[in-house]
């Protein structure tokens, strides 16, 4: 009889030893690509400030969004509603000390101050369109690592099926949760297999800069084929779990927001179209592309989902 081997070894282990693979083969052609593609000018001054940036391994064509319109343009339910405030009102946020609990289904829970995680892992330069389910995008230039790194040091178990994230839940240093709209902290979550697939990373930075604030400082998750609000900012906590988490959103309006939340230009917000999106910096809308133009990274994650819904 034939055993597969996720029946022998933790699904855990058997997703991170087929996904290293695809890893190195997608480094190697990144180093090809990554030359063409630096058009920017705060690169080019601040790139000395991380030692070891490795290769982007998912170059674009389109244009990098600018240093200040990623840096004031936000969304950050915590501080305000307003996106062009938010890089005001968080500016106070303390990032340091911080530290991060990694827990739940595994066999090693740890504790992480920030500084001493970032200087584990080495830092790579990741290129990814970020489209928000409001309709607008953005192309940023990221500094960080794969999760499925920091899940390596932990351990999941056999019993781990999903990943948990959740918001620092600070009121007096983040006005925007002293409202009761929202069920505080900010959660989110992903099925393990996303969670360590080669494009899910913790960034760190952006435009070889530490991350600020406004864009979840110092760890926050980026998942590029899904909208904008799986990526969760300022992370304290991440834990293996064995049941799908429900996000902030899914609870704020369940209607609307989903788990998967892949991004998909056939399948309409109830309240709007998703077909076409506002590059910012660009006056013509573009459009959507079937999970954010990485379809062929990440299409067979969801061969038995069905796709003419969200959720
Ligand atoms: N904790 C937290 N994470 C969050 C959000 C938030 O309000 N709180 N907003 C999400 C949404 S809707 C988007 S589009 C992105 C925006 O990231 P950016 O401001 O860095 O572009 O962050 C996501 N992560
Ligand atoms: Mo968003």
């Amino acid at each position: 009889m034939k055993i597969r081997s996720s029946e022998i070894t933790s699904e855990y282990t058997y997703l991170s030893r087929r996904k290293f693979i695809t890893n190195t083969t997608k480094l190697m052609l990144g180093t090809v690509l990554a030359s063409s593609c630096s058009d920017s000018d705060i690169t080019t001054n601040t790139q000395s400030q991380i030692d070891n940036v490795s290769n982007s391994i998912d170059s674009l064509p389109d244009k990098l969004t600018t240093y200040e319109s990623i840096t004031n343009y936000n969304n950050f339910y915590e501080f305000t509603t307003d996106k062009e405030r938010v890089s005001i009102l968080s500016q106070d946020l303390v990032i340091s000390p911080w530290t991060i609990r990694v827990g739940g289904l595994v066999k090693n829970p740890r504790t992480f101050d920030v500084d001493d995680l970032i200087k584990i892992f080495d830092q790579e330069e990741r290129i990814y369109r970020l489209r928000c389910v409001e309709g607008w995008s953005m192309v940023i230039p990221w500094q960080g690592f794969p999760l499925r790194k920091l899940l390596d040091l932990v351990e999941p178990t056999m019993d781990a099926r999903y990943v948990r994230f959740e918001t620092l839940y600070d009121p007096n240093q983040m006005p925007g949760q002293k409202s009761n709209w929202y069920e505080w902290p900010y959660v989110e979550g992903l099925r393990i297999d996303e969670a360590v697939n080669d494009l899910t990373l913790i960034a760190t930075g952006i435009y070889g800069k530490q991350l600020l604030p406004q864009n979840g400082a110092p760890l926050r998750l980026v998942v590029p084929w899904k909208y904008g609000f799986k990526s969760i900012k300022s992370i304290v906590r991440i834990d293996l779990v064995a049941k799908q988490p429900e996000s902030l959103w899914m609870k704020a309006a369940p209607r609307e927001y989903g788990f998967y939340a892949n991004v998909n230009p056939k399948v309409n917000h109830p309240r709007w179209s998703q077909r076409t999106e506002r590059r910012i910096g660009e006056l013509q809308r573009r459009n959507t592309l079937m999970f954010n133009g990485y379809e062929e990274e990440v299409a067979d994650l969801y061969a038995n989902l069905d796709m003419t819904t969200n959720f």
